[in-house]
């Protein structure tokens, strides 16, 4: 079967808009992703018939808002194929998820002295929250290592785990570079020692199908807003185990079973962890963008991303000046670069002329840049939505650009 490209196109408004007077070729899609119809309406429908708060009321409206509330939460479950949707708590997105975890599990579990394991490709959300941790408690945040194509040295990684680890933190795929760590055996490795694992999957949820149960993380952590849908939500999974031992991270309503002065007792999975009134309508949006996902099949995205990915890179190999940064065997769909003489923020600027949205900066890993000697790349990065004909748009943007700086 063809990929049914230009009815995906046609179901994502904003890829109509025109940018400087070119047509818009959106290729920031590491940061965030653009919103399909499906999302869009779904949202719109639930302010016009059907908002309330949930979980609260027995009038009509909160009954059908915390039906659908809870039926998103049931469409996670499946997406992710966690084992109970008492797994899986709505927070922010990534970063919230990964902060909940330090200072919940974190600080009950991990004392002075003992280890946290962390890579050298990790997004600032992956390696700050630890390092607050640390600053706390006393642990001590180890760090390991990569080769020059981006790729984990996994021996280097092996070798780091001992018996004071307490967690291992990894993305899953890094989104200053596109590798794809080798999660699978990671996982094995750590639980071979007991210590268990968290992946970060904002990159990678996006672009592949994730089983936690099948990997056997212990937590896998992701943003609506890069999955399609809304921004200002996300998801920790957790395994059941784990988050009923776990103390809850905010206090306040919903959380709770009884409260008085003396004391109060706290909510079983997972309204223990969802303190305060959610984002009920972006929760439904992330709902509906898993069903638009579902609709497509993310064995057919991730066919199309890869076929993208090859195409941009054997393009950007023939541009003399081009340097790609992050060469890893095993890749998601992002490119990252730099060029001699321009500075990112300059490619940046110069192909938004053109109407092409990329990233310039340091993509919130600013050790992997150090890594790299480089103060910053420009990332083209590539969704379901992106054809050959955007990547032949950017390849002449830059070659343009090469020329003009002369
Ligand atoms: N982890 C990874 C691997 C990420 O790429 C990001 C966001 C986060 C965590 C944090 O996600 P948030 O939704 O909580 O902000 N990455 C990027 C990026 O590459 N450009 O902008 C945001």
């Amino acid at each position: 079967m063809t990929y049914p490209i230009a009815t995906i196109r046609a179901d994502f408004p904003i890829l109509a808009e025109k940018i400087r007077n070119k047509p818009l070729v959106y290729l920031d899609n590491a940061a965030s992703c653009q919103k399909p119809n499906a999302v869009i309406d779904a949202i719109s429908h639930f302010y016009r018939h059907d908002y309330a708060n949930i979980h609260r009321g027995v009038h009509t409206l909160s009954v059908r808002a915390t039906d659908k509330f809870e039926a998103a939460r049931e469409k996670v479950r499946v997406f992710i194929n966690a084992a109970s949707s008492k797994e899986i708590i709505f927070v922010r997105g990534a970063t919230e998820a990964i902060n909940l975890v330090a200072q919940t599990f974190g600080k009950a579990n991990i004392k002075a002295g003992e280890e946290i394991v962390i890579t050298a490709m990790e997004h600032h959300a992956n390696i700050v929250p630890w390092q607050m941790l640390c600053q706390q408690t006393g642990a001590v945040l180890k760090i390991a290592p990569m080769n020059t194509q981006g790729e984990l040295i996994y021996e280097a990684f092996e070798a780091l785990l001992n018996d004071n680890t307490r967690l291992v933190a990894v993305a899953h795929m890094s989104n200053a570079l596109g590798t794809i760590n080798p999660v699978q055996k990671i996982i094995a490795a750590a639980h071979a020692k007991n210590i268990p694992v968290l992946l970060d999957g904002a990159q990678a949820l996006p672009h592949a199908a994730v089983d936690v149960q099948a990997l056997d993380c212990d937590f896998y952590v992701f943003s609506g807003h890069k999955l399609y849908g809304p921004s200002g939500i996300g998801v920790l999974y957790g395994k059941q185990a784990l988050l009923e031992a776990m103390p809850p991270y905010q206090g306040g309503g919903d959380m709770i079973r009884t409260v008085t002065f003396a004391q109060s007792t706290y909510a079983g999975l997972p309204h223990k962890f969802e303190a305060g009134t959610p984002a009920i309508a972006d929760v439904i949006g992330l709902g509906a963008a898993i069903d638009y996902l579902n609709s497509i099949g993310m064995a057919t995205i991730a066919a199309h991303e890869a076929k993208l990915l090859a195409y941009a890179t054997e393009q950007a190999q023939h541009i003399k000046s081009l340097r790609i940064i992050g060469e890893a065997e095993e890749k998601g769909a992002i490119l990252s670069f730099v060029l001699e003489r321009i500075h990112p923020h300059d490619i940046g600027t110069m192909l938004d002329s053109l109407g092409i949205a990329i990233r310039a900066g340091h993509h919130c890993a600013m050790p992997v840049m150090d890594f790299y000697q480089v103060p910053a790349t420009a990332r083209a990065s590539f969704a379901m939505y992106n054809t050959k004909e955007e990547v032949d748009v950017l390849m002449a943007g830059i070659k343009g650009l090469i020329e003009a700086f002369g």
